[in-house]
């Protein structure tokens, strides 16, 4: 005898499956209750009819990329084609929130029925566009034809002061890399809004809402005349979130074992490796110059870095001398200093030999490192106090000259 298995069955429970194994809940029946009412509201709301045999996810947080609920009815949604998906609205929010969707098999070749989008550049566009994207830490770990489709993609947008690039809680249209000009981000809680860090001519914001499906986390204000570089979304789903799947194969376990951030949650953990980049600098290179201003924090991932501080003493100022105050190995950390303490880098660092470092922006060192920040605070006293035993007198390492 043959039973038949109702279309949608498997992916309705398979949903609830994943929604029970992630959020862990005291009484399944009554979760239950809650995860299928829920789902039914989507579909109401959804108004076309399509059931949404995906999942919701309850937490209104973004989601960790969960291995996707099987093929869909059609049988034609490529994993990370996202241009026919809507996620589901849930009333309580009353916000787009993220859905169990965001399956990436990094060993499929690219969905080459999608149509490519392409803004045709000048020569002089396009070097102005290559020396913006240099340093870009998402686009790091990008094979060559990866980034050749992103640049291709990417358009142009002047700004002028005063100007909203984006707004908190809109839903996220593009990525932005910025060329040049200034910005403050702002961001709003119960009502107030708060000034909580700007962009010096450098850096990118915009991808959270893209990676997460979720709405915008932070309001970003031009405060001189400025230019950016955009990508649209769908480029940059397809793209950046494939690469990222990669990433977090390839990271989980190093970043699993460095020591700072033991601390976090497996998720958290993972939107660190979702907006690092992986850096390579050669035997003798300087990564950090004492006296810089800082945007970035390290973590070593193969190879030794030298930690050098230059001499107080008259003499050796004038030929420059530096001290090495100590090496950092796989796993450790530096160049946090400057972060926490806003001020410039109080050493330098050089790659002894080949090294590869882990880099992570202050925006993303603010947001994901909140609470290893505690600890890197207590370890800054003791270089307070190894200052003191090398140099003899207590140097103030907050206000270092160059
Ligand atoms: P998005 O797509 O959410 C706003 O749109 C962008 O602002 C966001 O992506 C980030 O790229 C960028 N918290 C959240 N988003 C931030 C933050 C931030 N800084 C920049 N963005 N924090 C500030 C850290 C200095 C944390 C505030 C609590
Ligand atoms: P940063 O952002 O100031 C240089 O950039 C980095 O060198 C700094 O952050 C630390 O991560 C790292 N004093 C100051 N910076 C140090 C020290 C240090 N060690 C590592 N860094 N001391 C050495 C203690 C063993 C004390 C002063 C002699």
């Amino acid at each position: 005898m043959s039973i038949e298995i109702p279309s949608g069955l498997t992916e309705l429970l398979q949903g609830y499956t994943v929604e029970v194994l992630r959020q862990r809940p005291p009484d399944l029946l009554e979760f239950a209750v809650q995860y299928f009412t829920r789902l039914r509201e989507n579909r109401l709301q959804d108004g076309a009819g399509r059931p949404h045999t995906r999942g919701v996810n309850f937490d209104g947080e973004q989601p960790m990329q969960i291995e996707s609920n099987g093929d869909d009815e059609e049988n034609n949604d490529d994993e990370d084609d996202d241009s026919d998906f809507e996620p589901p609205i849930i009333n309580r929010y009353s916000r787009r929130v993220s859905v169990c969707a965001e399956a990436f098999n990094p060993d499929e070749e690219d969905d080459d029925t999608e149509p490519r989008v392409v803004h045709p550049k000048t020569d002089e566009q396009r070097c102005r566009l290559q020396e913006s994207c240099k340093d870009i830490l998402i686009f790091k770990n990008l094979d060559q034809e990866q980034l050749s489709q992103v640049l291709d993609a990417m358009f142009e947008r002047r700004v002028q002061p005063q100007e909203h690039v984006i707004d908190q809680g809109d839903d996220g249209d593009n990525f932005y890399v910025i060329e040049r000009g200034q910005y403050d981000i702002f961001v709003s809680k119960d009502g107030q809004s708060c000034r909580v860090g700007a962009y010096d001519n450098h850096g990118s914001f915009g991808e959270l809402a893209l990676m997460y499906n979720t709405p915008r986390a932070a309001t970003i204000v031009a405060t001189s005349e400025g230019a950016l570089w955009g990508l649209d979304r769908v480029t940059f789903r397809r793209i950046i979130l494939k690469n990222n799947a990669k990433k977090r194969k390839r990271f989980e376990a190093f970043v699993e074992s460095v020591p700072i951030l033991k601390s976090l949650e497996l998720s958290e953990r993972m939107k660190i490796v979702d907006v690092i980049g992986e850096k390579i600098y050669k035997d003798g290179d300087r990564i950090i110059e004492q006296g810089d201003k800082a945007d970035c924090f390290y973590i070593v991932e193969s190879g030794e870095v030298k930690i050098m501080m230059k001499s107080k003493t008259k003499t050796a100022q004038e030929s420059n001398q530096e001290v090495e105050l100590t090496r950092c190995k796989r796993g450790q950390y530096f160049g946090e200093l400057a972060l926490v303490t806003n001020k410039p880098r109080a050493a330098s660092a050089y790659a002894v030999d080949d090294v590869k470092c882990l880099v992570m922006d202050v925006q993303a060192f603010e947001r994901l490192l909140g609470s290893c920040k505690d600890i890197m605070k207590r370890n800054i006293t003791h270089y307070e106090e190894q200052l003191v035993a090398l140099f003899g007198s207590s140097m103030d390492l907050r206000d270092p000259g160059k």
